[in-house]
């Protein structure tokens, strides 16, 4: 019988019942001869910051031998804006070989993933987070996300007021429920009370809902591609000063392979409002959603599917109505660049920040690389905070000047490779955990970006090419959690070895790639970039980007707000595109 999309779905039915995400989730944790959670108390862990996965590695391994799953819990952290104190970096350090599987992982959006936590160690683990004041609760789940701001720690007004602004909105949209602390933190206090979620009711929100708050022409935390933003807009007589914050809402970037009607898109500009008004105007947006978003099918749940189908317009109209303030138009601001913060910085008030770059987010050490030792040593030599960037890296802040020979000297002897020593290629490059963890897997990620980088790093090479600045990114499947489709070239998963090209986003983050080739063999793609690249070897002009140029000599869509699950070619349909390159 077809599914009934009409009738709330089962994960509002689970929310429903939950008394407030406490589910029998305590029951669960108390009964070690329960091997993992089943479908409700599963998406109640969600809100909690975790989520119950399995080594897809060991799957059939198991399977041959009569085995179920080897299950174990991802957890995530939310640090809104990804700050973090030099104690709790040593905390995360140590947590992550007290419990998890040795590595801490930075996410695309400033938190923290630990993978392989054991359910016996869950309770301990999510505690042990709290005690070093650090919260997993609204990391994951249909509420608002971990709240990310741009990374730059520049120490003036604008900047404090941005960092500030995300951890308000963080505050405001935390749900209410004590369920939380009853399980994780307080867990000698019986699960009983009853309270009230005043925001969110009982139900949440239809889906996540994920907020970016930054500075006019600076995208580094990919502001577009949220359910809501703010964008700090310069006073123009005073520029130390910020006039009010441009809002937008709609961005998104999860969509179905061949499902017409899932797409990812770029966000839609709101209006302005007045700098003490951002807060109140995220969470207008978020009531709106909460109030008129799908709660039937969790495909079409996202802000971005209401925006579609009750128009912007008609959007901006329910939003002035519960904005007991004033919404101007949004103003416009200057181009976006994007600056990465790689390497030694100032502040501005005498101190310095250092960025390093961070493969895929993966703090580990490994054979040639002690990573995870070098960071410690330098958070524990300089007590140095560090902020973690939505490019996966991170950056050791409050440094004194004399302290970036020190920093550079502790990378170095851990075989830490600095910036000036990184490709382009692979600078601006982010992938997806994808296999073994994520179960929503199709393709790898993460374990194959290095060497598909590697292969491309040597074509840029031979085509001249080594000086472009571009950004790479990889999926494992079409969710888009290391956001692809505003890359200047993207591989999404489609099966295990193959991947959908998508070539013509930028570093700006500010507009859609176009779907460059499909179903290609991982082995094949650099070759079938290669027309591609060598045209733009030839013709690019003065910093043109990869993604500028295929937009100018395709005489594609400058300004492409979206891409659509129907989307659908073989690999021949690169054809056309590589006649239209005159190749
Ligand atoms: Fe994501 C689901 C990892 C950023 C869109 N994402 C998942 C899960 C939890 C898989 C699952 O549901 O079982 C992945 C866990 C894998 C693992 O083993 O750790 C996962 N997403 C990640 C992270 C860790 C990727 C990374 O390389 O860092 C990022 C964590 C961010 C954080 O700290 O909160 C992460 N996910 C994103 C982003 C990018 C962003 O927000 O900047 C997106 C696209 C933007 C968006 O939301 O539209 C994204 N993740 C999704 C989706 C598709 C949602 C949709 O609208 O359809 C899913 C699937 C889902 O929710 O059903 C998903
Ligand atoms: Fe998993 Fe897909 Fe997200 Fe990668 S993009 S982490 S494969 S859900």
């Amino acid at each position: 019988m077809a599914k009934d999309k009409t009738g709330p779905s089962k994960v509002e039915i689970a929310k429903q019942k939950s008394n407030l995400l406490r589910g029998t989730i305590d029951e669960v944790l108390n009964d070690p001869s329960i091997e993992h959670f089943e479908h409700d108390d599963m998406q109640l862990l969600k809100f909690h910051g975790t989520y119950e996965q399995d080594d897809r590695d060991l799957r059939s391994e198991r399977r041959k031998e009569g085995l179920g799953k080897a299950y174990s819990y991802m957890i995530r952290i939310a640090l809104p804006g990804g700050m973090v104190t030099p104690e709790q970096y040593r905390d995360l350090d140590r947590m992550a070989d007290d419990f998890a599987n040795g590595s801490i992982r930075i996410t695309t959006r400033q938190a923290i993933q630990y993978h392989g936590v054991l359910k016996g160690e869950l309770r301990e683990t999510m505690r042990q987070i709290n005690a070093a004041m650090m919260t997993t609760l609204a990391a994951c789940g249909d509420v608002c996300r971990n709240v990310m701001a741009t990374a730059a720690p520049i120490a003036d007004q604008v900047h404090e007021t941005i960092r500030q602004t995300a951890k308000d909105i963080a505050v405001d949209l935390r749900p209410a429920t004590k369920a939380y602390y009853e399980l994780w933190v307080d867990g000698e206090r019986k699960v009983s009370t009853r309270e009230d979620e005043p925001f969110y009711k009982e139900t949440y929100l239809p889906r996540k809902y994920k907020v970016g708050v930054t500075l006019q022409g600076d995208n580094q935390i990919d502001v577009y591609s949220y359910d809501a933003g703010l964008i700090g807009v310069l006073d123009s007589d005073d520029s130390s000063k910020l006039a009010g914050w441009n809002v937008l809402a709609g961005g998104g970037l999860g969509m179905s392979h061949g499902r017409a009607n899932t797409f990812a898109q770029i966000a839609d500009k709101i209006g302005f409002v007045a700098i003490e008004n951002g807060v109140a105007a995220v969470r207008a947006i978020a009531s709106i959603y909460r109030d008129f978003g799908n709660r039937s099918d969790r495909k079409q749940a996202r802000l971005k599917y209401l925006i579609d189908k009750m128009g912007v317009e008609k959007f901006v109209e329910e939003f002035k109505s519960r904005c007991d303030f004033e919404v101007q138009p949004w103003r416009e601001i200057p181009a976006v660049t994007n600056e990465d913060w790689m390497g030694a910085h100032s502040r501005g008030d005498g101190k310095f920040f250092y960025g390093v770059f961070v493969e895929n987010g993966r703090i580990v050490d490994n054979d040639v690389m002690k990573m995870r030792t070098a960071f410690l040593k330098i958070v524990n030599e300089l007590k140095c905070d560090v902020v973690l960037t939505a490019q996966q890296s991170l950056l050791f802040d409050g440094l004194e000047e004399s302290h970036i020979p020190q920093v550079e000297a502790i990378l170095k002897e851990h075989n830490v490779t600095l910036i000036e020593d990184i490709s382009n290629v692979r600078r601006y490059s982010m992938a997806c955990p994808a296999m073994p963890t994520c179960g929503l897997a199709v393709a790898e990620s993460e374990r194959v970006a290095p060497d598909v980088l590697t292969d491309l790093e040597q074509k840029f090479n031979e085509l001249g090419l080594s000086d472009a600045q571009l950004t790479v990114r990889m999926t494992g499947c079409p969710n888009g959690c290391a956001r692809p489709y505003t890359a200047d070239i993207a591989f999404v998963g489609r099966r295990p070895g193959i991947y959908h090209l998508f070539v013509g986003g930028r570093l700006a983050g500010d507009r859609m790639a176009d779907l460059y080739a499909g179903d290609v063999k991982i082995e094949e793609a650099v070759d079938v970039l290669t027309p591609l690249l060598s045209k733009y070897s030839e013709e690019r002009s003065t910093n043109e980007c990869l993604g500028d140029f295929y937009r100018r000599v395709i005489g594609a869509d400058e300004t492409r707000r979206r891409v659509t699950g129907k989307e659908e070619p073989t690999i021949e349909s690169v054809e056309p595109k590589l006649v239209q390159l005159g190749v």
